[in-house]
């Protein structure tokens, strides 16, 4: 048998729903083969409130070292690195590889309200990793930070904020319009013409994680060889399934259900193009 590999650099979320988890699960609804570097564990108690375990730099280089020797990687994404020496390492080793699709998720703040990112950490984010990137997934909050605080309140300003990301270096921009009132439309640039992906708004709050499949659908479009904008396309239906069948369980914001893309075959996507 052979089958596509794809890797997510992430933190393990504990709750199942965000994080390494949602990565995994995501990449095996798409019968790709998923790896994981974990960097940080993500997890709260009653001693610590939320708490964030980072990982060494030695045991992120161990794992990054044995899934390339032993299995190999189609695609990869980023999700949460923490600090800007993990960002850094993560940058080097991806300049230095051979792999051709590379998604960043610039994850910041969690769902639950967890700082993903510490706060000297964005300029390596920017000026490192950005520029590696096939493709970067920024929702409002992430590209407004990038953006020296710029107000995002329209597609109009999602379009604009898509332009000005993609100067930073990646191939495409897809700034996500989740915040935005009416449908959820989400922006994708090329740098010659944008790509205008909306889907119903679904009303819940069980949105942890969303931000993580998304972007772990994507990477396993890529892994499979579907271009950037068939992968975003379909990574589209695939989040939007998953927030509409979302799950609640004891406590919290609950997670996306994984497998809804598959056994409800959501297709309530449409993709407007338009010119720069
Ligand atoms: O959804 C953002 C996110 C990313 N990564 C990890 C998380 C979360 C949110 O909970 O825990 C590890």
């Amino acid at each position: 048998m052979k089958i596509q590999r794809a890797l997510t650099i992430a933190g393990s979320a504990a709750r199942g729903g965000a994080g390494i988890q949602a990565d995994l699960k995501t990449f095996q609804e798409y019968d790709v083969f998923g790896t994981s570097v974990i960097t940080a564990i993500v997890a709260s108690s009653e001693k610590t409130g939320t708490g964030i375990f980072p990982q060494t730099l030695e045991a992120i280089e161990a794992q990054l070292y044995t899934i390339e020797k032993d299995i190999g990687i189609d695609a990869l994404k980023s999700g949460m690195l923490f600090t800007k020496e993990v960002i850094s390492y993560v940058a080097d080793w991806i300049a230095k590889s051979d792999v051709k699709n590379i998604v960043v998720d610039p994850v910041m703040i969690g769902k639950m309200g967890s700082a993903l990112l510490q706060e000297d950490a964005m300029e390596a984010m920017k000026m490192e990793l950005l520029p590696l990137a096939t493709i970067i997934t920024p929702n409002m909050p992430e590209a407004s930070y990038l953006l020296d605080g710029m107000e995002l309140n329209s597609v109009e300003d999602l379009k604009e904020a898509a332009k000005k990301l993609r100067e930073l270096g990646p191939n495409y921009v897809l700034v996500k319009g989740g915040r935005l009132v009416g449908p959820a439309v989400d922006v994708l640039y090329d740098g010659e013409q944008y790509y205008l992906l909306e889907a119903p708004r679904i009303d819940t709050m069980n949105t942890n994680g969303a931000g993580c499949t998304y972007s772990a659908a994507i990477t396993a479009g890529l892994a499979k060889g579907l271009s950037v904008s068939e992968a975003v396309i379909d990574a589209k239906k695939f989040i939007t399934a998953a927030i509409r069948y979302s799950l609640s369980f004891k406590d919290g914001v609950g997670p996306t259900y994984h497998a809804a893309y598959g056994k409800f075959s959501e297709v309530d996507c449409t993709v407007t193009m338009v010119k720069n």
